[in-house]
């Protein structure tokens, strides 16, 4: 596996449909938490007509096989092969009856794939290759077929026996053991199947679809977590609600089922009606989350109950597909959230998100299109690329066809597909048919990585009145790709006056003008555009809506910049505008910092902060949104050679001195904000909320900060203005920020989801005193190696937001994340390769740094029985 990236690829290319259809699959479980059986019966049909019999061949790992038997004969090693993961019968006939017997043990299972034990209570996780953890089977997502599970069990220590679809039968056994048969009647792929079993109490509610069909809801929990579901079943609601009215798609079944764990590799699972989640997705109470924990739930919620459509009704033909059902299910969501909350607030998220997280990824090691061509572990690749690049592609979609258009193909898409397992180009030629399209040249988004860049230059002839914007797109080449083609790429513009008017566009081969904002499609390597009548040389608003994942180079000056966060109608242009300023402003210090010269603060900026500032039209979220500076990581992608130090003292030197200059208007914003009103989760609210802290955050880099944060913690009603509170005594090391802190723990030890947050705040806090403290938190009763939700607070925490204690000179950071990187492959390969991806960008960084990364990530890569998973992301590292 440690030098054999090429020799363990799985490629794209090489798909081969299964020969064999699979009738019903019927599944016995004797549950137990130290051992289940699993007992399986499937009828096996030849494909085709020219042979008489074909190989079965099967999936599965680290089962106990118990027997084996094919129409009714029993079979013994010579009449089957096990290699690796794969199990060969050879010649069965083209009918054929197949029995299995296993047994695994969930409760040593700390992968969390497969059947696994959280707490009292066992469950399963299947996607992607997850169910041949649980038996033999095709595991693969284009074998679809119905399901029957039967479960048998302890009735006191395993009350509530669930799986996929409708309960069809219950009963008593001997000894207090209880059964329960489900069937499913949707054929399903592999990856979509589940069980729950365990004591589990439940909140229940429930939904009548527009064609009359009674669903009921629940939410299954352990007893303690009962008053915390109500924000999960109203984001049910309105998700089902949303997809009648936005999508025109309805539920198929009479039982929708929700199950909360703490333990989970990742948010949540849309497995066919009985969803899996991360309990950090589903419990709520104003006083242990926050605003974006509740935006966050809303979000999950809806993403899993979208998936029932798109990606359980249909799937994907195999894994390259993933952003097939996952980059259209993210589109979902966040339209959902958009109508939900705020569009314009919402789409600066997802901008920042995917500039944050996804350009990194498609300019680092394991830069792939958003469907691979090739993999050594899937579960690698659930990733930001395939899942909100996926979605950028999708809205493009949207964009260039309108939401109509888009509708119509969705239609269509639905009609030829439902039920199928199908690719990405079935997808596009549904829209491309439903909207008589050529989408050919658009494909190209699918197979193509790398984050294009658009680089637009302008001239203004002031005798002709006209104004002509030049645009030329290029995508630098990447690890997995050496040559690029142009794309597709929507450009919304509009242009503005020196007052801040939106001018009439009308391009020179239109008759009258029309509109403000002008949906340009760039798909040549170099464009023109002209605008006519156009009275003087205008600023422009470029990329309105943020229209393509690619990165627009334009040669802003700070006035023209000015004039668009002051008055741009598009809310992503004027968040833009000032993201743009601050970062020019504070690299601008940080290459004074590393001169040696002294640091300045940047007039137009304290300007521009301060009409923000005094904006009392706008929605608070997106004046907050706008305030918050470009963070270290992203200040970090923009530099040639990333200056740890220099960009962490360059942001807070900013930080400072607008807060400094603008503390009496941020102390009458603040006031006017915290009003001593009782919390309300409105989105009104969330708003206020947002911008107060924000407020908070400026106001404690001065001395008028302390008192009010201590203030606001004593006042606070909810875990939004707490944690703000908090944090902000924690980074300006106030005195008393170490008394909050075990205040905060005295009073939230046994709740595990708020001690995630205490661990966070600590672990981000700069500055080298950190590693030491994660150390020692390490030790804390409430942390668990063995918990993903644990790991990430704490331990992913430390290494991808707290760049100047993991980027420490000495490499103790280092040397300290690859211990944990190693420790933790040993107990989950997944989580332990998505630690593992905090190296990634290690080229970027000095000499000295380069050497002490390079290091560790050999240390790692030499580990005898390194997981698949691990190796992937190291190797492709050091390549
Ligand atoms: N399909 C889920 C994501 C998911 C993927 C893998 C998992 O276990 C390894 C769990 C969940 C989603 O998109 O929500
Ligand atoms: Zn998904």
């Amino acid at each position: 596996m440690k030098d054999g990236l090429s020799a363990n690829s799985i490629y794209r290319k090489d798909y081969t449909v299964y020969p064999w259809d699979i009738d019903q699959l019927d599944l016995y479980f004797d549950i137990g938490s130290e051992s289940t059986v699993v007992r399986a019966e499937m009828e096996f049909h030849l494909k085709g007509e020219e042979k008489e019999t074909q190989d079965i061949v099967l999936n599965g790992s680290n089962l106990q096989l118990v027997s084996l038997s094919l129409n009714g004969h029993l079979l013994s090693s010579s009449d089957y092969a096990i290699s690796g993961e794969t199990l060969t019968i050879p010649h069965a006939p083209r009918k054929s009856v197949l029995k299995t017997e296993v047994k695994v043990y969930p409760a040593g299972n700390s992968a969390l794939e497969g059947l696994y034990l959280s707490g009292a209570f066992l469950l399963t996780q299947c996607e992607a290759q997850g169910f041949r953890k649980i038996t033999w089977f095709p595991d693969r997502p284009d074998v679809m077929t119905t399901y029957r599970v039967t479960m048998e069990a302890d009735r006191s220590e395993f009350p509530v026996l669930l799986s996929n679809g409708n309960q069809e039968a219950a009963g008593d056994l001997a000894d207090g053991r209880h059964w329960v048969r489900w069937q499913d009647p949707f054929p399903k792929p592999s990856y979509l199947f589940a069980l729950v079993a365990g004591d589990l109490a439940l909140v229940e509610d429930n939904f009548v679809t527009r064609s009359g069909r009674d669903v009921v809801l629940r939410i299954y929990v352990e007893e303690e977590n009962l008053d915390r579901c109500e924000h999960a079943m109203e984001s049910l609601i309105n998700a089902m609600r949303w997809d009648e009215e936005r999508f025109n798609l309805e539920y198929d079944l009479d039982i929708y089922h929700i199950v909360a764990t703490n333990d989970f590799n990742m948010g949540a699972m849309e497995n066919k009606s009985l969803n899996i989640f991360n309990s950090k997705y589903v419990l709520a109470r104003p006083d242990a989350a926050t605003d974006a924990d509740y935006q966050g739930i809303e979000g999950v919620i809806g993403h899993e109950y979208f998936h029932n459509w798109t990606g359980n009704r249909v799937t994907c033909r195999d894994w390259f597909e993933l952003t097939l059902k996952e980059g259209l299910t993210v589109f979902r969501d966040e339209e959902f959230s958009a109508d939900m909350q705020s569009r314009a607030v919402k789409r600066i998220r997802v901008v920042r998100d995917l500039r944050g997280r996804q350009f990194p990824e498609d300019d680092g090691p394991m830069s792939h299109p958003i469907r691979p061509d090739r993999y050594v572990e899937i579960n690698n690749f659930y990733t930001a690329t395939v899942y909100q690049k996926g979605a950028t592609i999708i809205r493009m979609y949207h964009t260039l066809l309108g939401e109509a258009g888009f509708q119509k193909g969705m239609k269509l898409y639905f009609e030829r597909h439902d039920g199928q397992a199908v690719t990405c180009d079935d997808f596009l030629a549904a829209m491309a048919d439903a909207n008589g399209v050529d989408l050919e040249r658009f494909g190209r988004w699918y197979s193509q990585s790398g984050t294009p860049q658009v680089h637009v230059s302008d001239h203004y002839d002031a005798a002709a009145q006209k104004y002509t914007l030049t645009l030329k797109q290029h995508t630098p080449v990447t690890h997995d790709q050496q040559t690029k083609q142009s794309l597709v790429i929507p450009f919304a513009v509009g242009l503005l006056n020196a007052k801040g008017e939106e001018l009439p566009l009308q391009l020179e081969n239109e008759t009258d003008a029309s509109g403000s904002t002008r949906l340009l499609v760039l798909e040549k390597a170099q464009q023109e555009y002209t605008f006519i009548n156009i009275a003087e040389a205008p600023v422009p608003s470029l990329f309105r809506d943020y229209s393509a994942p690619v990165k627009i180079f334009y040669d802003y000056s700070h006035a023209q910049l000015a004039t668009l966060i002051a008055y741009d109608s598009d809310a992503y242009v004027r968040w833009d505008a000032a993201q743009r300023m601050a970062q020019d402003v504070i690299l601008e210090q940080c290459r004074r910092h590393a001169n040696g010269k002294e640091m300045k603060v940047d007039s137009s900026l304290l300007r521009a902060f301060r009409g923000i500032l005094s904006d009392h039209q706008a929605d608070p979220a997106l004046l907050a949104e706008a305030m918050i500076l470009p963070d270290e990581d992203y200040l970090a992608e923009q530099m040639e050679v990333v200056d740890v130090d220099g960009i962490h003292a360059a942001r807070k030197f900013i930080k400072q001195g607008l807060a400094s200059d603008l503390v009496a208007l941020l102390a009458e914003r603040y006031a006017e904000l915290n009003d001593g009103q009782p919390y309300q989760k409105t989105s009104g609210d969330m708003a206020r909320r947002a911008l107060k802290n924000v407020c908070l955050s400026y106001l404690l880099e001065t001395s008028a900060g302390e008192s009010r944060a201590i203030a606001q913690l004593e006042a606070s009603d909810n875990m939004t203005d707490t944690l703000a509170a908090i944090n902000g005594l924690i980074l300006v090391d106030s005195p008393i920020a170490d008394g909050a802190l075990s205040e905060f723990e005295t009073r939230w030890r046994e709740d595990t989801l708020v001690m995630d947050k205490w661990f966070t705040i600590q672990a981000i806090k700069p500055g080298p005193g950190t590693l030491n403290r994660v150390r020692e938190l390490m030790q804390h009763p409430a942390f668990s190696i063995q918990n993903p939700n644990k790991v990430r607070a704490l331990i992913g925490v430390f290494a991808m937001l707290n760049p100047t204690g993991f980027h420490a000179a000495d490499g103790s950071g280092y040397t300290f994340h690859a211990d944990r990187v190693i420790e933790l492959d040993g107990l989950n390969p997944q989580i332990a390769a998505r630690m593992a991806s905090a190296f990634n960008r290690w080229k970027r960084y000095d000499d000295p740094r380069k050497k002490l990364m390079k290091a560790q990530l050999q240390r790692i890569a030499a580990v005898d029985n390194l997981s698949g998973d691990v190796s992937e992301i190291v190797n492709n590292a050091l390549r």
